[in-house]
């Protein structure tokens, strides 16, 4: 008996020991832990993946009642999957009243009912898993629906419980708490005639701001995060996440950013402890991705979001690239020097510890061949192909706007009639209606700017609607041109820009070169020539984008030889010199 109690007594020692030596020995491996970089870079899924944004009211109608849902995503998952993308970001399906098409979220726990339901989502993300691809959703929690249940509760009373959940003021001198203006026009305050004070929205008037001062309004946050996390999504696209914290006292906007005001409400002191906090309770725990959409964040405040050692973000969205053509309302068109100039800037601004996002459109913008291309019947298919090539070769994580690999382009609107979106109304009011601009000239801009340009639904194939819906009447109007630019033609086209977004993405899973490879411009005054190395080691290549219509003879800068064509948008020869000869709107890959 006593030498049994001997025996275990000392086997439990011995595991003990053992366990602890395992234990440390791990720490100190941890604590050494040298993992390999790439060009100073840790590899990281997320730094290698292609992302495909979906805006899920104009993808794919699957029951006829006009409006894009989730069972239609799923239906085309192979035909996503086909593009060689591997991440997709939903745009909002959370239940919404869509004053602002699911940026007014009233149940973030729902599924909006337009969309489906939760089980549709469920199988949507299955799907996705399924086909070895991920899920990145939505996360809009600077604001909220006004139909929110804590909206509701909120302006009930000024003794509410969740009346600190967002941000009143009453009057001063007679009028709004100060002279912030809103995204959507006008003021950014709203009387509430229930206890008359003003709530803060820097959006529509249907979507308050959240305190996030309130550390109940932060746990809240976390935890909703984590019902989708759990879920088994691959994490966020964090919506105007630099808005959360406010400047103590909400002092009024100076005159300089006055048409500017973005850059301002990035300023509030809380931000990154917010943000810090968030990673710790919520983030840390998982192997996902965060994007944070970033308006307002300039290029020198960018490394405090996303330096890898400060656990915030993982990357953000910059917005100097996709508003180069109209920085402010109007289209004010842009110089490819400029262009160029911005990426350099960003790669200098980007030490080893931090990541950037390349992306020159999505659901606030105009079509990327429309803005940066050319979408001239000539010139369409290989400038959409040349912006696909310098999309997936320049150094960040890329994201592609579902249409964007068909070629999609802006919409001729003729009427205010033909546009849903309340940014464009609500700027027709101001505009138009007091007589400062005239309809045409606002229609003109619109043609080049409106959100809703973007939006319309993708064009399935060339029947009715462009196969998008059964129903007569599509929740926003077809493009006209969906008879020669849908899915169907391009699936069946090997020379099509969808098939050339595969090739290119072969390309790019195959070289990592192109994911963490220094990045050079090789001509950045060039008016026309887009010229680039991307080099990992001994691995080299040469860009080459004519960004016009036109023929270009281009000499490479020092005697440089093209090398050995790996991927053109034309089908022609090799050129192996140090001489090219350029058609319009060509894009050529070479291997060095
Ligand atoms: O966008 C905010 C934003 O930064 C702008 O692009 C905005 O859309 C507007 O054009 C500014 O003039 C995000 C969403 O992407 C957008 O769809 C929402 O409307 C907005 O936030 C509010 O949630
Ligand atoms: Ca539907």
């Amino acid at each position: 008996m006593r030498i049994a109690r001997a025996v275990f007594f000392l086997s439990l020692m011995l595991l003990l020991t053992t366990s602890f030596m395992i234990g440390a020995d791990k720490k100190k491996q941890n604590s050494s832990k040298s993992v390999a970089t790439l060009n100073g870079y840790e590899p990281k899924w997320w730094k290698e993946a292609v992302v495909y944004q979906v805006y899920p009211r104009s993808f794919k109608d699957s029951n006829g009642d006009g409006i894009g849902d989730l069972p239609g995503i799923t239906e085309k998952l192979d035909y996503i999957k086909g593009i060689g993308v591997n991440v997709i970001w939903l745009s909002p399906h959370f239940d919404s009243p869509n004053a602002d098409n699911g940026y007014d979220i009233r149940d973030y726990r729902k599924v909006m009912k337009e969309f489906g339901t939760m089980e549709d989502f469920d199988a949507l993300l299955k799907g996705v898993k399924q086909r070895g691809m991920r899920l990145v959703l939505d996360l809009v929690v600077n604001h909220t629906s006004d139909e929110h249940r804590w909206f509701v509760e909120s302006r009930k009373s000024k003794d509410n419980p969740y009346r600190d959940y967002y941000i009143w003021r009453g009057a001063k001198d007679g009028h709004e708490p100060n002279n912030w203006t809103s995204f959507f026009s006008g003021s950014a305050w709203k009387l509430d005639p229930a206890t008359n004070e003003y709530y803060l929205h820097l959006f529509a008037e249907k979507q308050p701001d959240l305190n996030w001062d309130n550390p109940k309004v932060r746990n809240e946050v976390y935890d909703l995060m984590k019902f989708w996390l759990d879920k088994g999504v691959d994490g966020f696209r964090m919506d105007v996440i630099p808005f959360i914290s406010k400047k103590p006292g909400l002092p009024d906007l100076p005159p300089e950013y006055m048409n500017r005001p973005q850059y301002f409400y990035t300023q509030g002191p809380h931000l990154h402890e917010y943000l810090q906090e968030m990673n710790k309770h919520v983030l840390s725990k998982y192997d996902v991705m965060t994007v944070g959409e970033a308006f307002g964040v300039t290029l020198e405040g960018t490394p405090d979001l996303v330096d890898e050692r400060r656990h915030e973000l993982d990357m953000i969205f910059n917005f100097d690239v996709v508003r180069i053509g109209h920085p402010g309302r109007q289209w004010i068109g842009w110089k490819l020097p400029d262009l160029k100039a911005i990426y350099t800037q960003q790669d200098k601004a980007l030490d080893v510890h931090s990541w950037n996002t390349i992306f020159m459109s999505n659901h606030d913008n105009p079509r990327v061949v429309s803005a940066f291309g050319d979408d001239s019947p000539e010139y369409r298919v290989p400038s959409a192909k040349l912006l696909a090539t310098m999309l997936l070769t320049l150094k960040g994580t890329p994201f592609i706007y579902q249409g964007d690999e068909l070629g999609m382009t802006n919409y001729p609107f003729k009427s205010l009639e033909d546009f849903d979106d309340i940014e464009i109304k609500n700027a027709w009011k101001e505009l138009v209606e007091t007589k400062k601009v005239t309809p045409e000239e606002f229609l003109a801009q619109a043609n080049k700017v409106a959100r809703d340009n973007s939006r319309t639904p993708i064009q399935w194939d060339d029947s009715a609607n462009g196969g998008f819906t059964t129903s007569a009447k599509p929740w926003l109007a077809m493009n006209p041109n969906y008879r020669e630019i849908n899915a169907k033609q391009a699936t069946g086209d090997p020379d099509s820009i969808y098939s050339y977004f595969r090739k290119m993405n072969d390309l790019r899973r195959s070289t990592k070169a192109f994911v963490y490879g220094e990045y050079k411009d090789l001509d950045p005054a060039n008016q026309k020539v887009f010229a680039y190395t991307r080099t990992l080691g001994k691995e080299k290549y040469l860009v080459v984008l004519n960004f016009s219509k036109d023929e270009v003879s281009y000499t490479l800068p020092q005697g440089m030889k093209a090398g050995v064509l790996s991927l053109s948008n034309y089908s022609g020869k090799e050129e192996n010199t140090g001489a090219l000869k350029l058609k319009g709107w060509e894009a050529r890959i070479y291997k060095m």
